[in-house]
């Protein structure tokens, strides 16, 4: 992950792994790293329905490309069944200032609209990429805590034994 490729090579499905220390706390990273392109847009439900956190990257030189950050958000709340959802949106391509066609303020706007948060990063420059990860991270992490209680209720509900879970 730490080279960058010049050609333009659409993917179709890509998986990577990566062990790193998040805040302390040591992080197993199975990134799956999906298509873009509309051709392949049937598999998208599918690895919706087992991410458990989601990275929205658009080019800020590609407005069509931010265009769609909307309706991603939208179908992967849709598949999760949820009002809200781990998920950052990112803004790739930041080192091309010049051909900048997405400014800051509208992809914050959007950010703020869809409650997610925002960063910009470019991977050619590897500048703000693994912050993108960390910070996708923290979100699923903060998200996972606060559902645990509910988890906890159900099975306080269901009168069923008490067992322990190690987390
Ligand atoms: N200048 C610049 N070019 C980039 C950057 N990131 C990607 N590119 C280039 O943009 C083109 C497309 O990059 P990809 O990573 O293949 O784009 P993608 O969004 O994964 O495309 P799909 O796999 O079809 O979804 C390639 O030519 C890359 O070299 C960046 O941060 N800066
Ligand atoms: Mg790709």
């Amino acid at each position: 992950m730490s080279y960058f490729v010049t050609d333009y090579d659409p993917t179709i499905e890509d998986s990577y792994t990566k062990q790193c220390v998040i805040d302390d706390v040591p992080a197993k990273l199975d990134i799956l790293d999906t298509a873009g392109q509309e051709e392949f847009s049937a598999m998208r439900e599918q690895y919706m329905r087992s991410g458990e956190g989601f990275l929205l990257v658009f080019a800020v030189t590609d407005h069509a490309s931010f265009d769609e950050m909307y309706k991603f958000h939208k179908q992967i709340l849709r598949v999760k069944d949820r009002d809200e959802f781990p998920m950052l949106m990112v803004g790739n391509k930041s080192d091309l200032d010049h051909q900048r066609v997405v400014p800051l303020e509208e992809a914050q706007q959007l950010s703020r609209q869809l409650k997610i948060p925002y960063i910009e990063c470019s991977a050619k420059l590897r500048i703000n990429v693994d912050q993108a990860f960390h910070e996708l991270v923290r979100v699923v992490r903060r998200f996972q805590i606060s559902e645990r209680p509910l988890i906890d209720e159900k099975s306080k509900r269901k009168g069923g034994k008490k067992k322990c879970c190690i987390l």
